[in-house]
């Protein structure tokens, strides 16, 4: 292992506790039943400071942070769900935004999302840590049989951040997950409950 392999892998660990902390952030603001809009992130995704190396480990960036730890990205957050004040269903013409965080612990965060049938979500998916995850869409049994064709994003490496569109036609069930090689069978999966 030579000097910059080294270096990277210290950047790999800052990561992957700075993933942490937004996961907890993530989860608390869940289950406090308040929109979560603490951790999304133009910021950590936009990244071409981060990637590049320097400012990651100089610290003004995301370590350095006003960022995820003092809660002010200016990236926009989760829409409001249904039964959330200023929930808007989502419509092909105005989707309504869901952030999912793709995490190292190969979770799906929220791991459950609320919709009101019918709707149109665009998911934009952000994978935290350095682990290549896939964001998948759709019915549940074409998602749980990684059915050819079901909507996906594939290959979303380390602190990239890509999006989907997808519209629930009907009740369901739906769900979501990612197929990287035993991701799926560790669990990495998702449940969209249609109110
Ligand atoms: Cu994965």
């Amino acid at each position: 292992m030579n000097s910059r392999h080294f270096a990277w892998l210290g950047a790999a660990l800052v990561v992957a506790g700075i993933a942490l902390l937004g996961i907890g952030s993530l989860t608390s603001l869940a289950t406090g039943g308040s929109t979560p809009r603490g951790w999304a992130g133009t910021g950590i995704v936009g990244g071409s400071g981060m990637m590049g190396g320097s400012g990651m480990m100089g610290g003004s960036g995301i370590v350095g942070g006003s960022g995820i730890v003092g809660g002010s990205w200016s990236g926009a957050a989760s829409a409001p769900g249904p039964g959330a004040s200023g929930f808007v269903a989502g419509t092909q013409a105005a989707p309504r935004v869901v952030q999912i965080v793709a995490t190292p612990q190969l979770r799906l965060l929220p791991a459950v999302v609320t919709i009101q049938a019918d709707e149109t979500i665009t998911f934009e998916v952000t994978t935290m840590g350095p682990v290549v995850h896939e964001f998948m869409v759709g019915p549940a049994a074409d998602v749980a049989a990684d059915k050819a064709g079901t909507p996906e994003i594939a290959d979303l490496g380390m602190m990239q951040t890509r999006s989907l569109t997808y519209t629930f036609a009907g009740p369901g069930p739906f769900s979501f997950a990612c197929h990287a090689p035993g991701h799926y069978e560790a669990g990495m999966t998702g449940t969209i409950v249609v109110q």
